[in-house]
């Protein structure tokens, strides 16, 4: 690899020379078929699983025999075929994606373990130590593998942790730890072997922390400059493949002949495949192919509502909706904060518990990023997940796990993520800044989520559905000011709407009004009042995909549009709907697109200045405005 590197025949590499024997020893004591997460130095996990070097190669060349069509470097990927997900490049969150795979385990009864590995820099990271206390709570089969290399890129463990030893921290989460010579092969495969037996047959989570060392740079380029010397030629003694040979030598089990034998055979498996991967064709870029594997393709199965209706109100319909797709999917699984018996702080899932039981329906510790990426590991098990965040505002906490592992991962290694986050949103109901947000921007701008914000009882509950149905990740608004306020005739059974299609609410030739969520209702009471006004109103219901094909439809016939966003105004959807129709309908136009949407504030408490901040109060004199223009 070295050479190769020099060579410039492979992308960017992260040695793991002088810690071969963990990605060795704890891959050789696990079974084929259970999961391995490994981190960047962990080339023996690959080679120990048997992938084919070529394919590695092909990998590290960006060629399409790797297994990220060039779309990814290094080890950054994950292959369902050998049962290895690799990691992101923020290190933390494919711990909590072990969690996940593991509770797969543990609920359909396989009796597996999952391995997921860390550097010790990456113990710092939130994710490590809310995947390690979800793992205890649930008694989750993951083997936590810490690889203290002593460094992290530069920084040396005193200015990383302040501790004695990493298992220790085992012991603040209630998981059994233990520390391991991670440079002994035997002692790493005996001890790995022994606990994977037994967590089979008694699910619970092991921390292990590997003593080893990082012989060379962070990557080739960075060298080890700050490495004191007498620490490398320490370590240097240890190395664990010299030792191991040494010790197969002096036991008689290896010889010199032998030696030759195998060190020619893989000289030349290396030679060969090498050679394969050089004569792959490189990829040649095609925007389609591209743009296609953002989402996994998903064939939408349409199940008509059938004609028994009860008027029911917007969370009721959430509810149903939620229930019936539970009944409908009997892998898919809920979670959240309070869900369970307390049925959610909206009462979503009241008496679910008793319907489907607390393994499908768990209360969740604090902890978004943890969760969202259980939900990630039990999808990447064949399983769908749910999970509630109590507020949309608190997706913050689990903000990185959406846009960078769920959203890129079927475009990075064709794997779905069929989870929905429910996100329980808006103002109105003076709940201040942390309670009331609508930050469906945060997420209608990467590539790969879809977003879906009804306004109707009969929509959220149909468009739910098609979320849970949907493999892809789906951020679902559900707005709290609608929860108790809006009725309507739902069909009582399961049914399905697509996304993607907008509903025209009200025809008119005059003006186009496009909003979605709370601004609908609003939109709808200013019509009320304004009967001379004569609009289309276009109640978008899905934000990704867009039905832009409805907007300028619209747009051409009335030749004005008004934009109504309960967001604040900058970089908000309201923003880009305006650019798609200057651009699209320019020729159409009688009047400049108008954006309405809140102030550019934090969103206040008392009721007198959340009313100033909302749009709702300035939608009314902007629309005259572009009526008279
Ligand atoms: C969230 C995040 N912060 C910083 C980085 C940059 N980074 C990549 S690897 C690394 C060091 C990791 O150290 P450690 O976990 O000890 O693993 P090692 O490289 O020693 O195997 C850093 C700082 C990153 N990839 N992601
Ligand atoms: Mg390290």
């Amino acid at each position: 690899m070295l050479i190769l590197l020099r060579q410039g025949k492979v992308s960017k590499w992260f040695s793991g020379i002088g810690q071969e024997a963990i990605s060795v020893g704890v891959t050789m004591a696990l079974q084929n078929n259970e999961f391995i997460l490994p981190m960047h130095r962990n080339l023996g996990v690959f080679t120990t699983r048997n992938i084919p070097l070529h394919r590695l190669f092909s990998q590290w060349q960006g060629k399409a025999n790797g297994f990220t069509k060039g779309r990814d470097r290094s080890f950054h990927f994950g292959t369902q075929q050998y049962h290895i997900v690799g990691m992101i490049s923020h290190l933390g969150p494919q711990l909590g994606v072990a969690d996940g795979i593991a509770l797969a385990s543990n609920l359909k009864g396989k009796n597996q373990v999952t391995a997921v590995f860390t550097g010790e820099g990456g113990t710092s990271e939130g994710d490590f130590h809310e995947a390690l206390n979800v793992a205890s709570v649930w008694q989750l089969p993951v083997i936590f593998c810490i690889e203290n290399n002593g460094y992290g890129l530069s920084t040396p463990t005193n200015e990383q942790y302040h501790c004695k030893d990493l298992a220790d921290r085992g012991k603040g989460y209630g998981i059994d730890s233990f520390i391991l010579d991670g440079n002994n092969i035997i002692e790493v495969y005996t001890k790995v072997l022994k606990l994977a037996e037994s967590m089979r047959k008694r699910p619970r989570p092991i921390l292990l922390e590997f003593k080893t060392f990082r012989m060379r740079g962070h990557e080739e380029a960075s060298g080890t400059k700050y490495v004191p010397e007498e620490l490398m030629s320490k370590w240097n003694t240890k190395d664990p493949i010299v030792n191991f040979r040494n010790y197969l030598f002096s036991e008689r089990i290896l010889t010199s002949e032998k030696e030759e034998e195998f060190t020619k055979s893989i000289k030349s498996e290396i030679d060969e495949h090498l050679q394969m991967a050089f004569e792959e064709e490189v990829i040649v870029p095609n925007e389609r192919n591209e743009l296609e594997d953002v989402y996994k393709p998903f064939e939408y199965h349409h199940i008509d509502p059938k004609s028994n209706t009860e008027e029911i109100r917007f969370i009721d319909a959430v509810s149903q909706g939620l229930r019936q797709s539970m009944q409908r999917h009997k892998d898919l699984v809920i979670m959240g904060q309070d869900v369970a018996e307390y049925g959610g702080v909206f009462k979503i899932t009241e008496g679910f518990v008793e319907e489907f039981g607390k393994e499908r329906v768990r209360n969740t510790p604090i902890c978004e990023s943890a969760i969202i990426e259980t939900a990630m590991g039990l999808s990447i098990a064949g399983m769908k997940a749910v999970v509630e965040m109590q507020f949309a505002d608190f997706v913050s906490s689990g903000f990185n796990p959406i846009v960078n592992y769920l959203a890129k991962s079927h475009y990075r290694w064709n794997e779905r993520a069929d989870v929905v986050v429910r996100m329980p949103c808006g103002a109105g109901v003076a709940a201040g800044p942390f309670h009331s947000q609508t930050n469906e921007a945060w997420f209608t701008k990467t590539p790969g989520l879809k977003v879906v914000y009804p306004a109707f009882p009969y929509d959220a509950k149909g468009l739910l559905a098609t979320a849970i149905n949907d493999p892809n990740p789906v951020l679902y608004f559900e707005h709290k000011a609608l929860y108790r306020t809006i009725r309507q005739e739902v069909p009582t059974d399961y049914f399905t709407i697509p996304f993607g299609k907008a509903s025209l609410l009200k025809e008119g030739n005059d003006i186009t009004i496009i909003t979605y969520g709370a601004g609908v209702h609003w939109a709808l009471e200013t019509l009320e009042r304004n009967h001379d006004i004569e609009a289309d109103l276009i109640d978008l219901r899905t934000l990704q995909p867009l039905d832009t094909v409805a907007i300028y439809n619209s747009v051409k016939k009335t030749g004005r549009a008004i934009i109504l966003q309960e967001d604040s105004l900058f970089g908000g959807i309201a923003s880009d709907l305006s650019a798609l129709i200057m651009e699209n309908c320019f020729e159409y136009l009688d009047a400049p697109v108008k954006r309405v949407a809140s102030m550019e504030t934090p969103i206040p408490f008392i009721n007198q200045l959340e009313n100033q901040y909302l749009a709702k109060g300035k939608f009314e004199a902007a629309l005259r405005q572009v009526l008279e223009y």
